[in-house]
């Protein structure tokens, strides 16, 4: 299987560390994006990362969609199966995913606008969406169980782009994010080796 990544991406760094912590392994295929390349429009016609590329020649994106796979693909060792387990898992997966992509799209007016047509009151919109979605993980993180899930790895990857892109703007006002970000990192060592990094 070949992921079509960035060692960036939020996204790209959940799959990476769900398929570790279930043992299947995935060969990660750097993509840029913004050149469009065909074999990346082959695999994910929107052009977006992560995308994978199973050994037949299936293909799936996004990120959601390839975690479900490696859940089925194991096992369901990614999500619980029980109703209540599996709303909270996915409500917090979708929670941390939906707050990567305010936030993605906020930094893309900036990376990919010139300044005069830049719309601020559009990037504020992105980022008090991100800001509400943050808060919400912060409200209910805490109710996570020790045993990773697809939540745990959208979370983790979230929190250590922000690190990157964000670094002092997300922190504050959000100790258990703070403190649950350390002690996945704690409980998950490949956290160091998979997170996002530039
Ligand atoms: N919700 C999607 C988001 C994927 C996404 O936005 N990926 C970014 C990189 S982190 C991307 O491919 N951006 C390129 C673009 O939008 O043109 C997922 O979970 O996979």
């Amino acid at each position: 299987m070949r992921l079509f990544s960035s060692s960036a991406s939020p996204f790209a760094a959940k799959v990476r560390m769900a398929a570790r912590h279930v043992g299947i392994p995935i060969e990660t295929l750097a993509a840029d994006t913004g050149a469009e390349p065909a074999d990346l429009l082959a695999a994910n016609p929107l052009g977006k990362i992560p995308a994978l590329l199973l050994d037949d020649g299936d293909i799936l994106f996004d990120s959601a969609v390839i975690c479900d796979y490696l859940d089925r693909r194991s096992g369901h060792r990614l999500v619980p199966q029980d109703e209540a387990g599996w709303l909270q898992v996915k409500r917090l997966e979708a929670a941390a995913d939906g707050v990567g992509d305010a936030a993605i799209l906020s930094l893309y007016e900036v990376r990919y606008r010139p300044e005069d047509k830049r719309h601020q009151p559009w990037v504020d919109k992105q980022m008090r969406r991100a800001f509400r979605g943050l808060d919400f993980l912060e409200a209910h993180v805490g109710a996570l169980g020790p045993e990773p899930t697809t939540a745990h790895f959208a979370i983790a990857g979230l929190l250590g782009w922000l690190n990157l892109r964000f670094e002092g703007q997300w922190e504050d006002g959000r100790p258990h994010l703070v403190a649950w970000l350390a002690g996945f990192a704690d409980a998950f060592p490949a956290y160091e080796e998979l997170k996002p990094r530039l």
